[in-house]
């Protein structure tokens, strides 16, 4: 069965930094295995940078940019889908959503449309902006929204706050998602092996959550 993890997170939270990090877990010390692992990219604006960025660096990117997968993409995102899968055979598919997406609405389109699909969501904070942008009303509906379904957090970027703003940011986010497990990272320095065995159970599962 294969496995989609749907990325979430503002833009500039550090998606794609991550996604190179995950990727080279998921693959580990083999290089043949990088074929198990697709990252389909969906991100518009920062679009061609990440894509050619990715690409560098030897994964299968496949580009998506006609429009954000979460509102009306989930058509094509399925034929998308059908193709990675049929010419990668990929143990894991990694789709960074746009930023303005919310990765809940894709898993419960996929989930109806694609039972074949194990999907899983982790969402991306920004450490350093979360606070700022939860006092703006629009924004703090938007981040709420964006958490759903999250099984998992990252509060990325804890590299550029103290402490204490980490403990504010996990108490905000659990206001959003209780039943999301969060953890403080730093995609600059380099996410350690075991925060990721920690949010990868036996099966592949992103723990808590939906
Ligand atoms: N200080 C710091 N910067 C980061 C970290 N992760 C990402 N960045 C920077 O934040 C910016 C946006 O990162 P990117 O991965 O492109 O975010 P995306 O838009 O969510 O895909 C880039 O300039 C990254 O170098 C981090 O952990 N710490
Ligand atoms: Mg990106």
């Amino acid at each position: 069965m294969t496995k989609l993890l749907i990325i979430g997170g503002f833009l500039g939270s550090g998606k794609t930094s991550v996604i190179l990090q995950l990727a080279k877990y998921l693959v580990g010390e083999d290089p043949e295995a990088r074929a198990k692992v697709v990252i389909l990219e969906n991100e518009i604006g920062s679009v061609s940078i990440d894509d050619r960025t990715l690409a560098s660096t030897g994964w299968s990117v496949e580009p998506m940019f006609s429009g954000c997968v979460c509102c009306t993409m989930a058509g094509e995102l399925v034929v998308n889908l059908h193709a990675l899968m049929t010419r990668y055979a990929p143990e894991w598919i990694i789709l960074e959503t746009t930023g303005m997406a919310y990765p809940n609405n894709v898993k419960k389109a996929l989930s109806e449309s694609m039972p074949e699909l194990e999907c899983s969501i982790v969402c991306l904070a920004d450490a350093k902006r979360w606070k700022r942008m939860q006092r703006v009303e629009q924004l703090a509906e938007f981040s709420q929204e964006q958490m759903e379904g999250a099984g998992a957090v990252l509060v990325n970027k804890s590299d550029l706050v103290t402490e204490e703003i980490l403990n504010e940011v996990d108490a905000s986010i659990h206001t959003y998602n209780a039943d999301a497990a969060i953890f403080h990272v730093s995609a600059l320095q380099g996410i350690p092996d075991t925060v990721w065995r920690q949010i990868f159970g036996k099966g592949g599962d992103v723990h808590g959550g939906a």
